[in-house]
């Protein structure tokens, strides 16, 4: 899998920009930056930025001044040879200066290969790699944070101590299995298997963690919904704080679906404001509404806006009825009108997890309709100070081992041979590594380098 080209890619976004990051990595990165400046003498002290002129080939002519900053191997992020060109950013230069190195001996660089080669180099472990993805994908502070300190080693270090006493265990017994006549004595069989629980427990704390860690890392969905001209677009603009949606008094402003991020207590949270439900003959119309449907069953949560000024109507219950069996709350707005007084909202609101009154126009309530969002979620998880799973590659990974070493512990108990229970540690051992990257097949890599982007 692991190759020695020299490869390139644009490291920072395409567009626009002050400045724009080439990156090469491979044998031949300091060569072909030696053509690119047409100076073969050209020997940049490792670690130092170097201003020079990249020159055409063809003609000489100098196409940009870019600071160049080698690494020298193995002191690199990806190990190897790695030249940074930061360049002037207009996307026609940086395309002209990364053509031009392909014709020089390098091919662009598949996604997240840089990464994968700081793998292949020993530069970092697999839980590693995955955090350089996810603090580059990060939408909130909490999220890059957590990204910050797997990075920084810190899943795979709470996972040592246990792989290490899960070794111990599988050597006592792989020697007892060795020595016929040295069968296990009760006394230690007992010992071993409160050892094997106390491991399995500490598995299922820390997979425990990824509702929370799933949060932080891909938001909770929630969708505004209700009949229309009950104010959605205004509590979705209130929640937004700002005139993101157009509001009108006219019924049916709202066509299609629209959906911001916002950030609540660090926890991403994409809000998407829905046509209003009714049955319509206006095409348009019912095309929104079809959408609406749509953004609902993806929501994690469901808001249903009721306008507190007007009796309640068909359409009303009609909203209501479409969310029963979602996880859904009521905003109950325009608290700052006069309160329709006939209205018995406990009677049709069964099943909402809470009822919140708001005036988008005035702004009260919305703290209150924010605290509510995030209260189902459980979010306090997200600020215990331990690492959360955040990946469902490593969720699955140590329910895996959680389940093996529950297996092995019974077979422990009902006194079978020492050859049934290490069955189920050396998988319990085997899934551990592989979050780690340790005993990981080439496919899994593949697939995992295939999320990553370009140039990282
Ligand atoms: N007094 C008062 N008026 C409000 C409040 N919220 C919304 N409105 C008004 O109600 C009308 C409808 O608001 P919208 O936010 O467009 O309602 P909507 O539910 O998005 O309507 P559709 O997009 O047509 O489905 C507008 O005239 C708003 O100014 C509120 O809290 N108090
Ligand atoms: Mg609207």
């Amino acid at each position: 899998m692991h190759s020695t080209d020299t490869i390139v890619a644009l490291s920072t976004p395409p567009g626009r920009s002050g400045i724009g990051v080439i990156r090469l990595s491979g044998k031949g990165a300091l060569d072909i930056t030696r053509s690119l400046v047409r100076d073969e003498d050209f020997n940049p002290e490792p670690n130092h930025v170097t201003l020079k002129k990249i020159r055409d080939p063809e003609n000489d002519e100098a196409i940009d001044q870019s600071l160049i900053t080698y690494f020298k191997a193995p002191h690199s992020f990806t190990g190897e040879d790695v030249i940074e060109l930061s360049c002037h950013g207009s996307p026609v230069l940086l395309r002209q200066i990364v053509d031009l190195i392909l014709r020089l001996d390098a091919r662009a660089a598949d996604p997240g290969e840089f990464t994968l080669r700081a793998l292949a180099n020993g530069r970092m472990n697999l839980s590693q790699a995955e955090a350089v993805r996810d603090l580059i994908n990060a939408q909130t502070h909490a999220a890059a944070r957590q990204a910050v300190r797997q990075l920084g080693g810190e899943l795979s270090s709470r996972l040592q101590p246990i792989k290490d006493s899960l070794l111990e265990i599988i050597v006592r017994l792989e020697s007892s299995l060795e020595f016929v006549e040295d069968d296990l004595p009760s006394i230690e069989t007992s010992h071993i298997s409160s050892k094997i629980s106390n491991i399995a427990d500490y598995v299922m704390n820390l997979a425990a963690t990824f509702r929370a860690g799933r949060l932080l890392r891909e938001g909770i969905k929630v969708t505004l919904v209700g009949r229309p001209n009950v104010g959605k677009s205004s509590v979705f603009n209130g929640l937004l704080s700002s005139d993101r949606a157009i509001v009108t008094d006219i019924p049916g402003t709202t066509r299609d679906s629209l959906s911001e991020l916002i950030s609540l207590e660090g926890v991403p949270v994409l809000l998407t404001d829905t046509a209003g439900i009714r049955s319509s003959d206006d095409k348009v119309e019912s095309l929104g509404v079809e959408r609406t449907r749509r953004a609902m069953a993806d929501a994690d949560l469901v808001i249903v806006v009721l306008d507190s000024s007007e009796p309640f109507n068909a359409e009303d219950n009609e909203a209501l009825d479409s969310v029963a069996d979602n996880l859904h709350l009521i905003a109950h707005n325009k608290s700052d009108l006069l309160f329709f007084e006939n209205n018995n909202i406990s009677e049709i609101a069964h099943g909402a997890r809470a009822i919140i009154n708001v005036s988008a126009k005035t702004g009260a309530g919305l703290d209150a309709l924010r605290e509510a969002i995030l209260e189902p979620f459980a979010i306090s998880d997200i600020y215990d100070p331990g690492v959360l799973i955040t990946n469902a590659r490593h969720f699955d990974l140590l329910q895996r081992t959680h389940n093996e070493l529950i297996t092995s512990n019974e077979v422990l108990d009902e006194g079978r041979s020492e050859e049934l229970i290490l069955v189920g540690l050396h998988n319990a051992l085997r899934f551990l590594g592989e979050i780690t990257g340790e005993t990981t097949t080439e496919d899994i890599l593949s697939q995992i380098f295939s999320t990553f982007c370009i140039g990282k």
